[in-house]
């Protein structure tokens, strides 16, 4: 598969396509903008909810590829979740299915098996085929994203590369996400080998830099040709002085979704 220029990127209105639409042009690629907000200083980005199937044909025709990153990011009540990210999601694949589109590359979350528990001492680190356990409607809605894009695989050949992202934010804020964190540096690097790796069939991989304190294995991401470079360690100090270590009693502490198991930060709109 030839590198892919032109990308759409939707959701690009959000806080990971924001630092996405900083960092990704670098690679050499051509966004195109989606968002069901406007976007300030993009007056050609895209304006469409995922419901509008016409609007997202248009969006999609003639891109090489597509990140998809629009949705609801936080637990909602599961009419909303299914609206934004299962129907929403399956009114994309079928937009670039129609229009040829070749790949995928899907924001899939921690959260699809965020009731997985964190490795502990010498446990090993979670490997990528441990078994879905969603700790939240949005965690069973990236469970979907990932199936819907094995199905477009398998039937229609469309190629996806569902990255299962810890977190992915300028700098981490808490202790969990030392164990998470993937820089924005290394979310273009994720992004860019998903995005021109060969023969990606559905790829699921782990999305975070190379921490220390790194909680799951990065293979199957490091086998697309992703070379992290950076590790939360430098935070460490600082946010274990704040925030104290990780508590073994604790159930917010115990599971890789972290806060979601117990107390879901929930989306405000
Ligand atoms: P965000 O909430 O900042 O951005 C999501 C964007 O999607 C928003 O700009 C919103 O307007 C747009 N959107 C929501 N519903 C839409 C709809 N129906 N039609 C069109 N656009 C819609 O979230 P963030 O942090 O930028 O995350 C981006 C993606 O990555 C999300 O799918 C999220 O689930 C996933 N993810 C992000 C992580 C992170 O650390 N930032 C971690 C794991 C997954
Ligand atoms: C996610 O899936 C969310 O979209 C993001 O806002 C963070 O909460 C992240 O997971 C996380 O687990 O830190």
């Amino acid at each position: 598969m030839p590198a892919p220029r032109t990308v759409l990127l939707t959701g690009a209105a959000g806080g990971l396509g924001t630092l996405m639409r900083d960092l990704l042009p670098d690679y050499g690629y051509e966004l195109r903008l989606l968002d069901l907000r406007p976007i300030e200083g993009a007056p050609d980005a895209i304006v469409a909810d995922l419901a509008d199937q016409e609007a997202l044909r248009e969006a999609v025709r003639g891109v090489d590829a597509i990140i998809h990153l629009a949705g609801i990011s936080l637990e909602a009540p599961f009419e909303k979740i299914v609206k934004a990210n299962i129907e929403g999601t399956y009114h994309l694949y079928e937009a670039a299915r129609e229009e040829g589109v070749g790949r995928i590359v899907f924001a899939s979350s921690n959260h699809a098996v965020g009731y997985t528990p964190r490795p502990r001492g010498d446990d090993p680190l979670i490997p990528i085929d441990t078994p879905r356990r969603p700790d939240t409607f949005y965690g069973l809605s990236k469970c979907f994203g990932e199936d819907l894009a094995q199905l477009y695989w398998d039937k229609h050949g469309l190629e996806t590369v569902s990255v299962r992202i810890g977190s992915c934010f300028p700098e981490p804020t808490s202790v969990r996400m030392l164990s998470v964190w993937m820089s924005p540096a290394d979310g273009a690097r994720l992004f860019h080998a998903a995005l021109t790796a060969e023969h990606v069939g559905h790829t699921v991989v782990h999305g975070s830099s190379a921490n220390t304190r790194l909680w799951w294995d990065l293979t199957s991401a490091r086998a697309l040709g992703y070379d992290p470079q950076d590790d939360s360690e430098p935070f460490a100090g600082k946010l274990i002085a704040e925030q104290g270590e990780l508590q073994d009693g604790n159930e917010a502490h115990a599971y890789l979704g972290g806060q979601f198991v117990t107390d879901p930060p929930i989306w405000p709109y």
